[in-house]
């Protein structure tokens, strides 16, 4: 060996609780700054207001409730489980010819035509309720609804992006407190599912197996990250989470989609839905805000075997249900940056779940 050249044995292991150091998100590629050390630091700045209002079971002006008008001229039906409409004021629209605008041969200035569609899904007829304080057959029926969209959508041949997804909170833009969510399908497929494509075939083609499947056996392993298990689905903090409380949701077994479930996986994929969320209601003793989302296969009308069904859940909250994480300055312009590791914030999931 080379004179002053430390040998891999003697190297110091990076002490992850003490030491600034940056973790590597391989479904993006991307890196995230955490600072484990800046926990202590005093907050003065922004408190946002907490979310305590109780809501009634029916709300004459809400334009999600069974019998309301919308701000169209519709009127939503008298539904008993769940309804989904068409987004009165969607960013998508399925005529959009993919025309190119381009502005001189460089390149630099490019814009395509984006057809799409947008739905609304309203999860309950009862204004009152949270994915968290439905029962688990409740859940089962938006699981359902989720599949037959992802199907009816996906079949068509101008779309190859489905992403269903649940604003939660008025401090993550949800415009309303029925339970309810959205999906935008689209002709093109957007950045983040892009990134994860391209790390989940670039992972498959080296290794021959699935980032995921082999990500999740690890964290099983490890399981100071885990919060939530089930038979058939498993809730961590990923070791590369940016947001506070951010969670991945993961199928046990290797499936591309919800429409590839069993009855028996839609089941369990409920449970965790209800049992995560009714822990994050619990951390601040408040409404927990969040942006959640699947993460299934391109439907372009390739196979996609390297896709992995997942969940992200990324939740706002910092250290009190008034005091939000900003990503500003270095995190614009850098990289996203921590304090708490995710290692302390899967503790504090599972202290909430056991109390
Ligand atoms: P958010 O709460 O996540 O914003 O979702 C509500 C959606 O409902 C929003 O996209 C739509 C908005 O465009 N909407 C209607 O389609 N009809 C209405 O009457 C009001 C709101
Ligand atoms: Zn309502």
């Amino acid at each position: 060996m080379l004179q002053g050249m430390p040998s891999i044995c003697n190297r110091p292991v990076l002490d992850l609780t003490e030491y600034p150091h940056r973790r590597l998100n391989p479904l993006t590629g991307e890196w995230v700054l955490v600072s484990p050390h800046r926990t202590r630091r005093p907050w003065q700045g922004q408190v946002e207001k907490a979310e305590t209002e109780k809501a009634p079971a029916y709300d004459p002006s809400c334009y999600l409730c069974p019998g309301n008008p919308r701000a169209g001229k519709e009127r939503n039906p008298l539904y008993e489980r769940t309804f989904v409409f068409e987004n009165d004021f969607a960013a998508l629209l399925p005529q959009t010819r993919r025309e190119v605008y381009a502005l001189g041969r460089s390149g630099l200035v490019r814009a395509e035509g984006e057809a799409g569609i947008c739905r609304v899904v309203c999860f309950s007829p009862r204004h009152d309720l949270t994915l968290g304080r439905m029962t688990d057959q409740e859940v089962l029926a938006v699981v359902d609804v989720w599949v037959e969209q992802y199907l009816d959508l996906g079949n068509r041949p101008q779309l190859s992006h489905v992403q269903i997804f649940e604003n939660r909170g008025a401090m993550m833009g949800a415009s309303n407190p029925h339970p309810h969510g959205q999906i935008w399908a689209s002709s093109s497929l957007p950045n983040e599912p892009a990134k994860e494509l391209a790390s989940q075939r670039e992972y498959a083609e080296k290794h021959g197996a699935c980032l995921l499947c082999d990500y999740l056996a690890l964290e099983i392993q490890v399981g100071e990250r885990t919060i939530l298990e089930n038979a058939d689905f498993a809730a961590v903090v990923p070791f590369w989470a940016v947001w506070p409380f951010e969670v991945l949701v993961l199928s046990r077994r290797h499936v591309g989609g919800m429409d590839q479930l069993s009855p028996e996986e839609r089941l369990a994929l409920a449970d965790i839905l209800r049992r995560l969320t009714s822990l994050y209601d619990r951390i601040f003793n408040a409404p927990f805000p969040y942006s959640m989302g699947f993460h299934q296969r391109p439907t372009d009308g390739c196979a996609h075997p390297c896709w992995h069904l997942h969940a992200h859940f990324y939740p706002p909250l910092l250290r009190s249900s008034t005091v939000r994480k900003f990503m500003v300055g270095f995190e614009m312009l850098g990289s996203p940056q921590r304090d708490i590791t995710p290692e302390s914030a899967a503790a504090r999931l599972r202290e909430t779940t056991e109390t």
